[in-house]
């Protein structure tokens, strides 16, 4: 399955695994990369030792490329730029911003550089500063979101610039990934699916909740800060969504409420106060497995729809 985004970043596979903040680190990063995808380390908003230590062990998990998706709203993401280029990571992702600034530096350390857009006007912007390949990233996607869906997006994205683009928002199998490839794309980012890899650390009770859900499941939360967020639909989430709405939480509560439910969901579990970020294709995740078996069965489904 070779196109411009496997020759881009020296894969196998045209899949990425995405920057899920809190959830991806080295032992899944890695677990995707040697099986043929593009595994990727979230800086979130780590400390820069942290990440550090979790580039360098993912470096001795796997010789394969990978990558490292820096949270633009980040307070130190300008330090954890710059830590991709001292620790010669090859892939950078970016999210929640644009990386306008940093892009000239990652170009001249030889860092590809991938920026997630939300819109085709975002798109065109990296593109003019430089980036090597744009993810279009739909509003069914799992964490913070933009307001269009894959499906519209995806197409006027591929019109719109002359660099690969990867799909991204409510892939789960082959035939997201045949249906991708049809509206354009070079490549797809995966996230949701991966929350149920045998090699994602997450608290089991996330885990449960995803292979759980079912179609109607998710819910987007944060729309009054200006932050949209898709998470599991639980009591907490819903709680946050209508008093959202009603006004009865007001934005500033909303971020009191909120401050570090990302920790509290990814490794205590802890259903009344985490945010269990997910995608709005977790109804199709039914079953835990190894990201090798994973990616070679969506692949192959991919390829037998597309006659490849
Ligand atoms: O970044 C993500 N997903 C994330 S980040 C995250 S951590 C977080 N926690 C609390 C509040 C917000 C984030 C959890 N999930 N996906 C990529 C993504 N990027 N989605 C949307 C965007 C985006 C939005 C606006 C990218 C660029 C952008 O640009 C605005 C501008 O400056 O023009």
């Amino acid at each position: 399955m070779n196109t411009k985004i496997t020759e881009l970043l020296g894969i196998k596979y045209p899949v990425l695994q995405g920057g899920m903040a809190w959830i991806a680190e080295s032992t899944l990063a890695s677990a995707v990369s040697e099986a043929g995808g593009l595994g990727i380390i979230a800086g979130g908003s780590a400390p820069i030792d942290y990440l550090r230590d979790q580039i360098r062990k993912t470096k001795e998990l796997t010789s394969k490329p990978f990558g490292v998706n820096i949270m633009l709203m980040s307070p130190n993401a300008e330090d954890l730029a710059q830590l991709v280029i001292d620790e010669k990571v090859p892939v950078v992702t970016t999210g929640a911003g644009s990386p306008g600034k940093f892009i000239d530096g990652w170009k001249n350390a030889g860092v590809k550089t991938i920026p997630v857009v939300p819109s085709v006007a975002l798109a065109k912007r990296m593109v003019r500063a430089g980036a090597d390949a744009v993810i279009a990233e739909g509003t069914e996607s799992g964490g913070h979101i933009g307001e269009n869906t894959t499906m519209c997006l995806v197409p006027q994205v591929v019109d719109a610039v002359d660099v690969p683009v990867i799909a991204a928002g409510g892939i789960a199998d082959g035939r997201g990934i045949a249906a991708s490839f049809m509206l354009g794309a070079q490549g797809v980012q995966i996230g949701t699916r991966f929350l149920a890899a045998e090699e994602c650390q997450i608290h089991s009770t996330y885990k449960e909740l995803v292979v759980k859900a079912k179609d109607t499941d998710s819910i987007v939360t944060g729309r009054s800060t200006g932050h949209p967020c898709r998470n599991v639909k639980t009591k907490f989430a819903k709680k946050l969504a209508s008093g959202e709405m009603n006004g009865s939480i007001t934005p500033d509560e909303f971020e009191e409420l909120t401050l570090g439910s990302l920790r509290k969901a990814v490794q205590d579990g802890n259903l009344d106060e985490g945010s269990f970020l997910c995608g709005a294709i977790a109804g199709m995740v039914n079953e835990i497995k190894p990201c090798s078996e994973i990616i070679e069965e969506m692949i192959s489904q991919a390829k037998a729809l597309l006659k490849i």
